[in-house]
This record gives C-alpha cells, structure tokens and sequence, in this order.
C-alpha cells in the first residue's frame, strides 16, 4: 500500500508539473520545453522560439547547462520523439568563432565532454550553431540546415 501511495503521489506531482507549461509547452525535468514537428534554420528556429511565447513567458532556443539536463531532455526525446534526428538548440559561435554563446542568456555554453560528441565542435566557420545531435550530444552543424528545434521557456 505505502509503494501505491508513493506512485500515487509521484504521478500527482508529475500531472502537477506538466500543468505549470502553458501552451504546448511540456515539463521535462524542471523546465517547460517545446519541440517543434516542422524544421527551420537555427535563426528561424530562434526567431520562432522567441516568437511563440504563451501566457506571456520569455521563451528562446534551449540552453542546456549541466549534464542532468541534457540527459533529461535526450531522454524525452528517446522515449517520445524521433532519436535519429537533429534538432537546434540555442548556443551560436556566430559573433566569436569558436567561443559558443546561448542566444538567450549570453553565457558561454559548456565545452567539452559530457556536453559535446567528441571531435566536435569541427566546423571551424562553416557551422556556427549549435545542434543537440542524434548521438545525444552538442554537434556544430550548419545554421542553414532544417532540423526541428527545442524552445524553452526563460
Ligand atoms: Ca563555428
Ligand atoms: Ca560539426
């Protein structure tokens, strides 16, 4: 009875959760995401995110600061969308090759492992945004190429 009682709760804070993401925002670990069905370029991506705000909440292209994070939301998108597609999240090294930087918070995105596939980032000036890759982890990949985003309300 004590486990049904735990589950019971557990499932109650998790409905609870989800009701706090307005529009078609979800709650993935203690954030509201969106991920989009359509594809843009990263800038379109951006401009969508920040475009699409419900209940007049401050939305951009994802940051992703720590590896809990990031392991919730590739989680998310194993067990609910398509793992063998790319999608945009919000870091750009467009004004300081190399140098990432969120969109949304001007703060530098992580480097390294556990955050980036290793080798990447590879592209020197030919890709300056930042993609959350089918390998589950940061690639930079070409801004103009279309990939389903992830917004995320500020
Ligand atoms: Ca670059
Ligand atoms: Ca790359």
């Amino acid at each position: 009875m004590k486990l049904i009682a735990t589950i019971l709760v557990c499932l109650g804070l998790l409905v609870a959760a989800q009701d706090d993401c307005p529009g078609e925002y979800i709650s993935i670990g203690s954030h509201c995401y969106w991920i989009s069905n359509d594809e843009y370029s990263w800038d379109d991506g951006r401009d969508q995110c920040t475009t699409y705000q419900p209940d007049h909440r401050s939305a951009g292209l994802a940051h992703i600061d720590d590896c809990k994070e990031l392991g919730e939301v590739w989680r998310y998108i194993v067990e609910n969308e398509d793992p063998t597609e790319d999608y945009w999240i919000g870091g750009s090294d467009e004004a300081e090759e190399g140098v990432y930087r969120w969109h949304s918070t001007g703060h530098e995105v992580p480097r390294g492992i556990p955050f980036w596939f290793p080798g990447q980032p590879d592209g020197a000036e030919e890709e300056n945004a930042l993609s959350l890759s089918k390998t589950g982890y940061f690639a930079d990949e070409a801004a103009s190429i279309p990939q389903r985003i992830i917004c995320q309300l500020l």
